[in-house]
């Protein structure tokens, strides 16, 4: 049976991976973002090499009437969800909370928190009806090992994981899975975007490292919704080779 795999943030980087890789496995898409011109040509690519369905809708997870009408419009256009991915995210900054802008705090919080929150209470109470579903929640290295000029980005992932724990309390007596995982440095457009577009900076974060792949966190969320129905995976935290904590990184010169 196809499943009904919706993912925010799945225009780029992990979201985008995850996209393709569940397309791959044979499941049907629901995908969200704000840039629909991206999701679009991903839609059309998909849907070109699978023989699954990708829906796409344009959403800022911040935005919770928006939410609340999206959620409303899957359900009535898909049926249930299977599988709920929170990964929509961003760091913005990297300097001493004494330096930060406190629009790049709120908006930290509002997308990694408030739009994951918003986003799984719409979804949650059918997933509770219908006594099935998986939540996987994207967290990050970053909410197990605080770093320098990072506070509100730790803290926000932090916040995602003990989310996940709460939430799967919370479910305890349903067949509901709540998993979290927690990538290290993984190629992608997050640095260009923590760094407000600044391309040579973002490039030298992964100058010197073999970091992850966003298809390698896209392989492990697969996995992890492929078990049997009585193993519930609550958490994977994936490093880089050469990543040994959050912080703790070996570059070649
Ligand atoms: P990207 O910048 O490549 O992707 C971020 C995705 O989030 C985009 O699809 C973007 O879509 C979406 N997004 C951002 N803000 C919103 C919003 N308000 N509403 C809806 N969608 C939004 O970065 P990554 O793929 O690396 O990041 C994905 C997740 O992985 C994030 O939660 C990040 O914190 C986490 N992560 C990343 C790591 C890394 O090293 N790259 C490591 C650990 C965790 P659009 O702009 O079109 O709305
Ligand atoms: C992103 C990984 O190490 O840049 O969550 O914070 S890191």
């Amino acid at each position: 049976m196809k499943r009904n795999v919706f993912i925010t943030g799945a225009s780029s980087g992990i979201g985008k991976a995850m996209a393709y890789s569940f397309g791959k496995n044979g499941d049907n898409l629901i995908l969200c973002a704000r840039r629909q011109e991206k999701l679009q040509e991903i839609k059309k690519d998909i849907e070109s090499k699978h023989d699954v369905r990708v829906d796409i809708y344009e959403l800022d997870v911040t935005k919770y009437e928006k939410v609340t009408d999206t959620v409303k419009e899957i359900i009535k256009n898909s049926g249930e969800i299977d599988i709920l991915i929170n990964n929509a995210g961003l760091a913005l900054g990297l300097e001493k909370f004494q330096d930060y802008n406190i629009s790049d705090i709120e908006r930290m919080i509002d997308t990694n928190i408030k739009g994951l929150l918003y986003i799984t209470r719409e979804v949650i109470p059918n997933m509770v009806k219908n006594n099935k579903g998986h939540i996987i929640n994207i967290g990050s290295t970053a909410g197990v090992y605080a770093y320098g000029g990072a506070a509100v980005y730790c803290a926000t992932k932090s916040a995602v994981k003990f989310l996940s724990d709460g939430i799967r309390i919370d479910t305890i007596d349903k067949n509901i899975k709540v998993s979290t995982l927690q990538p290290g440095i993984v190629e992608t457009d997050f640095s260009e975007v923590r760094f407000h577009g600044d391309k040579e900076k973002a490039k030298k974060v992964y100058e010197g490292i073999k970091a992850l792949k966003p298809e390698d966190i896209a392989d492990i969320a697969l996995y992890v919704t492929n078990q049997p129905e009585h193993v519930q995976i609550s958490d994977v935290t994936i490093m880089a080779t050469k990543q040994a904590t959050g912080f703790n990184v070996h570059r070649e010169k």
